[in-house]
């Protein structure tokens, strides 16, 4: 099924492109498994455990409660689309606020985080001191060119890897 024009005015109205636009709907459908043009509570929770997101109902609900700003109790494509354009900008800012992070920690200007850099910076986001384990497995996951420290594209991947990113990166 593909997106109506009136829907595809709408998405790009919230500044998306036409690409996102339609990359947008077919999210939308795949949470609509019944098609009926809204996204249910128990659409929603089906996808959620899908993606291994464990949540009992009343966080469940909490999350819809969110994004169904109309509060029928349903998501609408629009819904979906603004709580979509939400998360872009939270990313773009989380981006921009990790990469001024890593230019201070990265005292030596060397251009890459050492583990105890990282340990550090993580920190500073008060995140709880890690266990040696914990602080391994992130640099691990992170680490992609496996060069053994991470560089500024691998610091802010790592830390604003998305739900499907991270199940990708799990399999
Ligand atoms: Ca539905
Ligand atoms: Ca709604």
């Amino acid at each position: 099924m593909t997106i109506s024009e009136e829907n595809l005015r709408m998405a790009m109205g919230l500044g998306f492109d036409e690409t996102q636009a339609k990359q947008l709907w077919r999210s939308f459908h795949y949470f609509d498994s019944d098609s009926s043009g809204a996204i249910e509570a128990g659409e929603f929770g089906n996808v959620l455990r899908l993606f291994g997101v464990d949540c009992t109902d009343a966080q469940l609900r909490d999350i819809m409660a969110e994004i169904d700003i109309s509060s029928d109790g349903v998501i609408s494509f629009q819904e979906f689309c603004i709580a979509a354009r939400k998360h872009h900008k939270d990313k773009a800012e989380r981006q921009a606020e990790l990469r001024a992070a890593f230019e201070h920690f990265n005292e030596d200007g060397s251009g890459r985080l050492s583990r105890e850099q990282l340990a550090l910076a993580l920190t500073s986001f008060g995140a709880e001191p890690l266990s040696e384990a914990e602080l391994e497995t992130i640099f691990q996951m992170g680490d992609r060119d496996g060069s053994g420290d991470l560089s500024i594209d691998e610091f802010v991947h790592c830390l604003t890897m998305d739900l499907d990113e991270l199940v990708a990166s799990k399999v």
